[in-house]
């Protein structure tokens, strides 16, 4: 990779991506893009355009002018605000898709998008969820998810596209919270423990879901783009996590920390439904034999991290 550009620059992945690429790959290489615009140094400190994914035309001239070599594709809605605008989600996260690839195609870009957890579905191995197994997801992230991995497949197939891609499970981060997302629970738990030293989970007690630190994912990005090809049987995408956890749990954990943290419960049914959809655990092996992947952060060094960084 020497020029990134990277849509969806702004949201949870890619505001921290931009900053840790620019200082990997240098400030000017890291084309950062988005639908709007905030107070961030993703703005401040390098190159930045608005875009709305849905405009091919607008993508493609801002990858031919800036002469990238690789398209980090973020932009997309997550499971529950895709649940409550199935259509929307189809239009964005399939129509943004597909932009981004015939980009790269055109271009001769790497291209990177990530997957989730919910490409999995009720059918699916609950536990230990292999690599390659039974995928037929009832939601509409999780519908737009698999459609995905078979199109960056079907492009790497037929037209040689580098595409590349990870089954990311809930990612837990400090800088910028996530939204409309169904694991997001586990950052808001820390957040509101701060806070308020109470929280209130619209997740249900028992209920095991996989989650990963951000600097992991960050990490796992990185790598993955970096991996030799030649070692690579899978492309689109790759299982990966760093623990499986439910919200007692974490809140065992916060209790380490903020011994009278107390957790009660209010179910979102929706949310609810989608995430007993979703495996209890995914198995990561192909991730870490195929090009190394390894998480450094477990339930307990990432709570001291996040509460820390949070207080701060
Ligand atoms: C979501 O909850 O929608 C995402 C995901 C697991 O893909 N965090």
């Amino acid at each position: 990779m020497k020029k990134i550009l990277v849509t969806g620059a702004l949201g949870q992945i890619g505001s921290e991506l931009v900053i840790k690429m620019r200082g990997i790959y240098g400030t000017d290489n890291v084309i950062a893009t988005d639908i709007r615009t905030i107070d961030s140094e993703v703005i401040t400190g390098g190159p930045f355009e608005i875009l709305d994914v849905t405009d091919a035309e607008k993508m493609f001239d801002i990858a031919k002018r800036h002469e990238v070599d690789t398209i980090i594709h973020l932009a997309a809605l997550l499971s529950a605000t895709a649940e409550a605008k199935p259509l929307l989600a189809w239009n964005l996260n399939m129509g943004g898709l597909v932009n981004a690839l015939e980009v790269a195609r055109e271009l001769n870009c790497k291209f990177f998008t990530p997957s989730s957890i919910g490409a999995f579905g009720p059918t699916t191995p609950k536990d230990q969820t292999p690599q390659d197994t039974i995928q037929r997801p009832t939601t509409m992230y999780g519908v737009n998810k698999v459609s995905g991995e078979l199109l960056c497949d079907y492009y790497y197939n037929k037209f040689g596209v580098d595409t590349r891609g990870l089954r990311f499970p809930g990612l837990i981060s400090y800088a910028t919270p996530p939204g409309g997302g169904t694991t997001d629970y586990a950052v808001d738990i820390y957040y509101k423990a701060i806070e308020s030293g109470s929280y209130t989970s619209y997740i249900d007690k028992g209920t095991y879901m996989d989650m990963m630190y951000m600097p992991d994912a960050l990490n796992a990005i990185i790598n993955l783009m970096e991996a030799d090809p030649s070692k690579l049987k899978h492309r689109n995408s790759f299982n990966v996590t760093a623990m499986s956890v439910e919200p007692e749990m974490v809140a065992e954990a916060i209790r380490k920390h903020i011994p009278d943290f107390k957790l009660d419960y209010d179910v979102d049914p929706v949310r609810q439904r989608i995430a007993e959809s979703w495996p209890n655990s995914i198995d990561a092996s192909a991730a870490a034999d195929e090009w190394g992947f390894k998480a450094e952060y477990d339930l307990e060094r990432m709570t001291e991290d996040m509460l820390k960084k949070l207080k701060k």
